[in-house]
Parts: structure tokens; sequence; C-alpha cells
């Protein structure tokens, strides 16, 4: 596997955003119109004093309106105007308009810019926003600890996504009977960019894949010339001819035409196709590390750019510079000389372990990415690795590769959960001078668990002073 190299994505620091100043109190005159106002922020107190009910409206109103006196409640805090669609007619009035991924959509590009056009409230910042997508089966998992495993993968992206600002969407349906297993994410992905035309991106990541670095940014700057982002090295697409030349259980696809003609194509190889099996043999016979028949969405997105190159190359950012997912083999071993690293660092900066709010916790990112240049990033890297995907161990169905003995695929889970989760704890809810003590699953436990009888999976033993 190619090794990534050891610059640094975010040397600009892109997590740092202006802080928005008091619009009213520029130097000149703000003297004389500071006085004025607090003169009658003065005669307002007394008025209101004497006054029961500040009649601003003219009808009676109930007490929690009192509240929105001075803020519309009709715009978000992001500016955003969530109650505003204008009777113009839009794609989505368009009774021919489908979410079904078998049914192509043209013209995506000028209908979400009208889209825009008629909600201007998001039109500011349309260009990094991004919704993440994930999403599991329908039904209970088999595996006995599956779903508490899921819903801890869950929160952990919710935990990134809010973190962040991002929205996200889970589905746990298949929008297409026939598109299961792996192949179930381009029918979502698909409708998750008609649903939401506000978003710039769509960032799929698997159910099996978790944030392992909450702080670590997307560099958007790099892909602004690119439509699909996916953790690859080209060496092995054209030299190598290899099935895990990319890993397709995280991308970033930009939400536009290319895009929607790209799952087109993309999905065309899938059980919707009547040449299904036909592709599974084909991708074989291309790929000879693919082991089994069936055509699967990874090796039939690595075919699109091996025997089309010309079509696809330029738009697709191969990221091997960081985990954008990263295989957790390679990782989960070095998570404690991490922690370990970046308590040091905290250690030495008291900047980075000023106690703040959880919302601009961007800022103490960028703080500490100067800490982090000796990091590297990818394989033998210190830094936190963005995304551990757990490849080959399915949390749900019980199932894993047999290369792996299945309690080291749930050791691993949990050891990464909670790394995760510590450092949202860490970042704004716990003292930078506690420790988060868990107790981790014990190798001699998991037989238990795995048959169900042990519901201790981890014990939460609190939080202790260091
Ligand atoms: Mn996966």
């Amino acid at each position: 596997m190619a090794s990534p190299g050891l610059s640094h994505p975010q040397s600009s620091s892109p997590m740092a955003k202006p802080r928005t100043r008091s619009f009213w109190c520029l130097p000149d005159g703000c003297l004389v119109f500071g006085s004025a106002f607090l003169a009658l922020l003065l005669v307002w107190s007394f008025w209101s004093f004497f006054t029961p009910t500040p009649n601003f409206e003219s009808h009676v109103t109930e007490p929690s309106s009192k509240l929105k006196s001075s803020v519309d409640c009709s715009e978000s805090g992001f500016g955003v105007n969530l109650k505003s669609d204008p009777k113009d007619p839009t794609f989505y009035d368009d009774p021919e308009m489908s979410y079904s991924i078998e049914k192509p959509v043209k013209d995506w590009d000028e209908k979400r810019q009208e889209w825009l056009k008629h909600h201007p409230s998001f039109a500011a910042g349309a260009r990094e926003r991004i919704v993440l997508v994930t999403g599991s089966q329908p039904k209970p998992c088999k595996n006995p600890i599956g779903d508490h495993l899921l819903l801890r993968f869950f929160k952990n992206k919710v935990d990134y996504s809010r973190i962040h600002g991002y929205d996200i969407f889970y589905n746990n349906l298949l929008l297409h009977p026939k598109m299961g297993s792996f192949w179930a994410k381009l029918p979502v992905v698909k409708a998750a960019m008609l649903a939401h035309p506000e978003a710039e991106w769509i960032w799929w990541v698997d159910s099996d894949a978790l944030f392992t670095d909450m702080e670590f940014k997307l560099p958007l700057e790099r892909y602004k010339n690119h439509n699909l982002v996916v953790h690859g090295w080209p060496k092995m697409i054209y030299e190598s001819k290899s099935w895990t030349s990319l890993n397709a259980g995280v991308f970033l696809i930009r939400n536009c035409q290319w895009s929607m003609d790209l799952i087109h194509t993309w999905s065309s190889m899938g059980p919707i196709s009547k040449d299904h099996e036909k592709w599974g043999e084909i991708q074989r016979s291309t790929f000879k590390d693919k082991l089994f028949p069936d055509s699967d969405d990874q090796s039939a997105l690595i075919y699109l750019l091996y025997t089309e190159k010309e079509k696809y190359y330029d738009h697709i950012y191969l990221e091997g510079e960081f985990y954008l997912e990263g295989y957790w083999v390679e990782i989960i071993g070095g998570y404690e000389n991490t922690t370990e690293r970046y308590l040091e660092i905290e250690r030495g900066a008291p900047r980075l372990r000023r106690r703040h709010a959880e919302k601009v916790s961007e800022q103490y990112a960028a703080f500490r990415e100067e800490f982090l240049k000796g990091a590297g990033n990818g394989r033998g890297s210190w830094r936190r690795p963005l995304i551990t995907h757990f490849t080959g161990c399915q949390p749900c169905s019980g199932d894993y590769n047999q290369m792996y003995a299945g309690e080291s695929c749930w050791e691993g889970m949990v050891k990464a959960l909670n790394f995760a989760d510590n450092q949202v704890l860490r970042k704004s809810m716990v003292k930078q001078k506690q420790n988060i003590k868990r107790e981790e699953n014990q190798g001699a436990n998991s037989a238990a668990l795995m048959a169900g009888l042990c519901s201790s999976f981890l014990v939460y033993k609190g939080i202790e002073n260091i």
C-alpha cells in the first residue's frame, strides 16, 4: 500500500474564522453613539420598570413570545431562513422529478442554481456546506452487541457533525429493493443530493467507519477542481490493478450534474443492471486480487477510473495524504501513543487547556495545529487519524474476515469509539486536568459478550483528577 506523505494539509489553519465585530461600534462617533444608546437604555429600563407589559405589538402576546422580541425566529443561528419557500416553481414541483436511482437526473446544476436563487439565505456559505450521510440495515442486528456498536458509531458521526456545523442524515431503509449491501449507499447519496440543494457536498461515511480525529477538517480548498474525493492511490489502480486501490466506504461527492451522471453509470454495474453478473466477471478478470464473484461498488468505481481515465481521472481526487479512511489494523495500535503525545502538548500549552464552548472548538483545533507540525500524516504518524475504518468486520451481522479473530474486531471498535468519545468530552465537557476512566472490554470476556451474556459491555468508571 502506498505510503502517504508527511506534509500537512492544513498549514493555513482553515479552522480559524474571523470573529464578528459589533457593527455599530466604529471608532469615530462610537462614543457619541454609545452615550446616546446608554441614555436610551436608561430611559427604556425605567419605562419598562413602570410598564408591566412593553406593548410593542398591538395584540396580547404569550409570555414565550417576549423572547422573540429581539430575534427574528424564522432565521436560525446560521442566518439561513428555514421558513421561506417562495411559490415560484422549482424542480421539486416537476412531477417528472424522481429520486429513484433508475431515473437519470438532467440539468441538475441549473436546477440547483435556480433553487438557490429562490432561497438566497442559503447562498452564503453554500460552497462549503456539507451533509454527512450514513446508514445501516433496516433490521435489528444479528450480533448481540451490534445495535449497541451501531449506536455508538452513529453517535460518533453526530458528534463530529455537530462540532463542525454539518447536517447529518442517517438512513436505515433500502431505497431500492435490489440495491442492498455495499450498493445501498448510491440511491441514498443520490436522494440526499436532491433533498439538499443547499449543500455543495455529500459526505458518505460507512456505518463501520468512525471519526477518530474530532478536530480535523477536510481541506476543501484542495478539492475545488474535483467532484469526488476518495482515499486511494493511482499506482495501485494503473499499475497493480488492485481492487483495494481505493476505498469506497468513505467519499465526498460534489452536488452537481457530473456526480449525478457518475452515480448513474456507477450503479449500472450494480444489481439493478441485467448485466450485473457479467460485471462481476469483468471486475474479477481485471482486478486479479478480487476474490469474490459479485460486482461490487468499489471495483466498479476503480473500473471506471481504469478504463476511462481521460473521462474520470481529472475529476476524482485520490486522497492519499491523510486517513480519509484508514485500515483499522494498521491504526488502532497507535492510539495510546497519540493520546500521550496530545496530552503532552496540552500540558505545555495553557491556551489548549482553556475551557470553552464546544461551538468554538475549531479555534482550538487551529491552535493545536502548530504543535502537530512534526506529527506527520497517515501511516506511521502520531497525528490522530481522521477516520478509522473497520473494513472486514461487520458490527451488525457479526461476520468478519477470517483473517482476524472476531474478538479483535469488536475490541478494536470499542477502543476506537472510546478514543474518539474521550476527545469529545475532553474538548469542552471535562476539565483538562481530568482523565476519563473507562473499563475496557477484556479479551477474556468477549466470548460472553458475543453470546449476549454480559450486558455491561462498557463500565463507565467516572472521571479522575490527574
Ligand atoms: Mn465499510
